[in-house]
């Protein structure tokens, strides 16, 4: 897809403050410092729209991000960041629980994992949680960059087995650094979209 326009429109902490348009949307999870931010700007072809940090924990509140006046991308706060005490790691819970779980225009959550490593015990009970609630999951493997390409189908195998991917959830090799995998994530998140 080609986009022509992407903007932030908002930062939100609570469902008043979502988008009132009924524009499909994609939610994006995984663990800190996967590279969720770093995902959405190379898909919009924008340096660094969603912030991204070295840093772990940067993004803290539900970003929406609206793409060709079509659909949004949803930033969320990454998962498993030892740094934060249990009230804020408890509001981070009910903030994207309400979230997912109450927003009708969440079409798929793209979900991602880092390529190089067997997906954690917290990607494995993110990705539980999304099916347990019915949620379509786009299993996306990052940073593929830093592993060679002979080494790609290995890993993959692991993750499909670790996270025991249920057949129906697409699994896309990703590379933010090179694009790699850009065009598949593209057409999968628009197929997504287009389903009701
Ligand atoms: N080599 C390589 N580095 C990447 C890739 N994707 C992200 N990174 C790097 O990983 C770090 C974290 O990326 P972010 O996009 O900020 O991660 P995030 O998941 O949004 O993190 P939080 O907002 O803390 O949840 C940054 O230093 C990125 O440059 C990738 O595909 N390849
Ligand atoms: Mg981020």
């Amino acid at each position: 897809m080609k986009v022509t326009k992407a903007d932030i429109v908002i930062s939100a902490v609570k469902p008043e403050q979502y988008p009132e348009d009924q524009l499909p949307e994609i939610g994006l999870a995984g663990r800190s410092n996967v590279g969720k931010s770093s995902f959405i700007n190379k898909m919009i072809a924008r340096k660094n729209l969603a912030r991204t940090s070295s840093r772990p924990g940067k993004t803290q509140t539900l970003n929406f991000y609206i793409i060709n006046d079509q659909l949004y991308f949803v930033d969320v706060p990454g998962y498993g960041f030892a740094k934060v005490s249990k009230t804020e790691r408890e509001a981070w819970g009910r903030m994207i629980e309400r979230y997912i779980m109450e927003r009708p225009q969440l079409k798929a959550v793209v979900q991602l994992v880092d390529i190089r490593h067997a997906p954690s015990k917290d990607d494995v009970m993110m990705y539980d949680w999304l099916k347990y609630h019915e949620i379509p999951v786009i299993v996306v493997a990052t940073k593929c960059d830093k592993i060679p390409k002979g080494k790609w189908e290995k890993h993959l195998k692991v993750v499909r087995e670790t996270l025991k991917k249920k057949p129906d959830d697409p699994l896309i090799l990703f590379s933010s650094e090179t694009g790699h995998g850009k065009d598949a994530a593209w057409s999968t998140i628009l197929e997504y979209t287009q389903k009701k």
